[in-house]
C-alpha cells in the first residue's frame, strides 16, 4: 500500500446471499459420500447419489494458514436433509492449536451448533439468523441443518488455529443430533 492511497478491498461479501467474491477466496465442497463415515448409518449415507452436496465452505484467508496473529473469515452452507434420522452436518473438529477460539453466527435457515469439550461433554446451541456463538478453547464444533432450507453460518477464526479432524474421525462426538418426534434431540 502506498502512503495516502485510497484502495478497494479485494473481497466483497454479498449481503443478500453471503457469498464471497474477489481474490483470494477458497471454495470447498463436501459430498455426502465423502463424509459418509460421520453418520451413524454410513450405509444409508453411501447410497445417496454421488453428486449430493452435504455442505460448502467459502473462506477468505488473507494470510498463509498457520500464521500467528491473523484471522480467517468464512461462510458455511449446510444443505437440508437427513441420513436416516440424523441431520446433514459438517465433519466437525477441534482446532489443531486447541486453545484457539472462533465466532460463528447464523445468517439463514435454522440448525444446531453441536459442541463438545475434551471430557466429551456434548451440548448444542440453536442457530438462526442473528444468533451469535462463541466457541471457546478446546471445544469441538459441528453444524447441523435442522430446517428445510439451506443453513448459512458465518465464521471467523485465528489463522494459526488449524483443523484437527482426526480426533472426531476416530471417536466422534459423544452424542448425535437426531430427529425424534419431529424435534432435534441429542442422544
Ligand atoms: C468452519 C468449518 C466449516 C466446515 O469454517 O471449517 O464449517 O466444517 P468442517 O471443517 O468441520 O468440515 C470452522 O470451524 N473453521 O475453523
Ligand atoms: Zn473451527
Amino acid at each position: 500500500m502506498n502512503h495516502l492511497e485510497i484502495t478497494n478491498t479485494p473481497v466483497i461479501l454479498g449481503l443478500n446471499n453471503y457469498s464471497l467474491t474477489g481474490k483470494p477466496i477458497i471454495n470447498q465442497q463436501r459430498t455426502l459420500k465423502e463424509v459418509a463415515s460421520i453418520y451413524q448409518d454410513q450405509e444409508v449415507a453411501k447410497q445417496f447419489p454421488d453428486d449430493t452436496i452435504a455442505y460448502t465452505v467459502q473462506a477468505w484467508m488473507p494470510v498463509a494458514e498457520g500464521t500467528s496473529g491473523g484471522l480467517f473469515f468464512g461462510a458455511s452452507t449446510i444443505m437440508p436433509g437427513k441420513v436416516g434420522t440424523e441431520y446433514f452436518m459438517t465433519k466437525g473438529h477441534f482446532h489443531s492449536l486447541g486453545d484457539r477460539a472462533e465466532f460463528y453466527w447464523g445468517i439463514q435457515g435454522k440448525g444446531m451448533l453441536i459442541l463438545m469439550d475434551r471430557d466429551r461433554n456434548t451440548w448444542a446451541e440453536e442457530v438462526y439468523p442473528g444468533s451469535l456463538h462463541y466457541i471457546g478453547s478446546e471445544i469441538a464444533h459441528r453444524l447441523a441443518n435442522t430446517g428445510n432450507e439451506n443453513l448459512i453460518v458465518g465464521a471467523c477464526w485465528p489463522s494459526d488455529a488449524g483443523h484437527d479432524y482426526d480426533e472426531i474421525a476416530r471417536n466422534g462426538f459423544s452424542a448425535r443430533l437426531v430427529e425424534e418426534d419431529g424435534n432435534p434431540t441429542l442422544v
